[in-house]
């Protein structure tokens, strides 16, 4: 397929259909990709000895604890549980599994932005925390780029865990090793204490925001 046409089109398991044709509460069969949407290797490359955060044990991305696995998001995470964990950090609303997939294709579409990584339990084949890097491409500080931690939650029965430390470290090592000149998040009041402890700073240029929709 012609890289144009990418955009037109979306992967659902096996097949491609016309994106106009895509409707809520389509229903695919099959078994879904367990492509990376990004390259493993590059979690691999993190040099974890320069995680600033302090760890009880052994603990690190490669070691996350028993029967636990860090990598990048794949399309069959959505029947693992995906979107129950991020359920857990907000509202989610209503999402098919055509919906997530296309999303995800989208995502996979743009090199090098969205690094979706998640912690599976392989003894249950279950999601239970995941967190994202996305890249932004500047024209400032001659054509720099800068990073976003996003979407970072821990499955509640797994907390307690170090794991939203261990997620924070990676996707900030991870931001580092992809070259960006700061990494920054937005966060409730509540958490900010946790952020803090890992040596982010409140910025006093001031996160602001406009909301069109109140989704549920
Ligand atoms: C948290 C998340 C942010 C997410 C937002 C969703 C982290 C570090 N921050 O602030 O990424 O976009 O929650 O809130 O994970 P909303 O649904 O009210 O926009």
């Amino acid at each position: 397929m012609e890289a144009s046409d990418k955009s037109k089109w979306v992967q659902i398991g096996n097949r491609w259909i016309p994106r106009t044709a895509l409707k809520d509460g389509m229903s695919t069969n099959g078994p879904l990709d367990e492509t990376p949407l990004y390259r493993p290797g590059l979690l691999k490359e993190i040099d974890f000895s320069e995680a600033q955060a302090k760890f009880k044990g052994s603990i690190s991305p490669s070691n996350p604890g028993e029967n636990l696995v860090m990598r990048p998001l794949c399309a069959a995470d959505y029947d693992k549980g995906f979107m129950e964990v991020l359920k857990q950090l907000t509202k989610c609303g209503d999402t098919p599994r055509e919906k997530f997939l296309a999303r995800y294709n989208q995502m996979k579409s743009c090199p090098n932005t969205y690094f979706v990584t998640v912690i599976e339990d392989i003894s249950k084949s279950k999601i239970i925390a995941t967190g994202t890097v996305v890249l932004e491409q500047k024209f400032i500080r001659g054509c720099a780029e800068r990073s976003r931690i996003e979407d970072l939650v821990v499955d509640d029965e797994y907390r307690g865990l170090q794991l939203g430390k261990l997620m924070f470290q990676t996707l900030l090592l991870l931001s580092q090793h992809l070259g960006v000149y700061k990494c920054s998040l937005e966060c409730l009041p509540e958490n900010i204490a946790f952020y803090e402890n890992l040596d982010f700073k409140v910025d006093p240029q001031s996160f602001m925001q406009y909301r069109f929709k109140e989704l549920s």
